[in-house]
């Protein structure tokens, strides 16, 4: 018998709460299992075997472990039942895994390291934010902005169609942080299509569920703090 799947992460991490909206959008149920892998002391040797690479999160169902969200989403859409999360058609399929691989290249990094821990962040820690770093992000921001307006268009989600897609899922969670930054709230505005799309995501019950203990209410848009450190 399968039992329930097991996501492994933190509540505070990005990449968990990607992995957290696929099963909360698929409605699959399953165990989290807290792994905060900021304190190597706390990092049970059991998950070091599920994550060569030493980062959150990690599944396991049945007999599969699985590391890299992507792979984790996809398996969790494709395994499950619930609403489909890739659409149907090849090239809206593409659209979505060159969003994905995008955000994972040239997003995640600038958004939630280099501009939402510097600004928001290390405030917080009593720490002095390294402005030359954000800076620096800021036009590599600006640049996936553009892009993903662009593939936004007059249409409501990333990849197009009627609903939610995967590559939804992968940016709202960097989205969250980067506008908590005043450089990010600030540049959103500058893409209406964008700020209209994270409206639509931040409001989903799926992005509710999954907030970080350390953000405040929804304006619909996260609060002040976000969840990765
Ligand atoms: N390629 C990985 C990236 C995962 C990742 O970077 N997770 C962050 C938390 S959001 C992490 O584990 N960071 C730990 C570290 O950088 O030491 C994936 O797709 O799952």
């Amino acid at each position: 018998m399968v039992t329930d799947p097991i996501l492994f992460g933190a509540d505070y991490s990005v990449y968990t709460r990607i992995a957290r909206l696929a099963l909360a959008e698929k409605g699959v149920a399953h165990r989290f299992e807290p792994v905060d892998i900021f304190d190597p002391a706390a990092v049970p040797d059991s998950y070091r075997g599920l994550h060569p690479f030493d980062r959150i999160p990690a599944f396991r169902h049945g007999g599969l472990d699985l590391f890299e969200t992507a792979a984790i989403t996809r398996y969790v859409d494709e395994a499950f039942p619930g609403p489909a999360l890739q659409p149907a058609a090849v090239d809206a399929r593409a659209r979505m895994a060159q969003i994905v691989g995008l955000l994972d290249a040239y997003a995640y990094r600038t958004l939630v390291w280099d501009v939402f821990v510097e600004r928001v962040r290390r405030p917080v820690r009593g720490e002095t934010p390294d402005e030359a770093a954000i800076a620096a992000a800021l036009p590599k921001a600006e640049r996936c902005c553009r892009v993903l307006e662009g593939f936004l268009g007059a249409g409501d989600w990333l990849a197009g169609g009627g609903g939610p897609t995967l590559a939804d899922l992968h940016a709202a969670p960097m989205f969250a942080c980067f506008r908590a930054a005043p450089e990010g709230a600030a540049m959103l505005g500058r893409y209406p299509a964008l700020a209209g799309w994270f409206r639509r995501m931040a409001g989903r019950p799926s992005m509710r569920a999954t907030r970080s203990p350390m953000i405040g209410p929804d304006d619909p848009g996260e609060g002040a703090e976000g969840p990765c450190r």
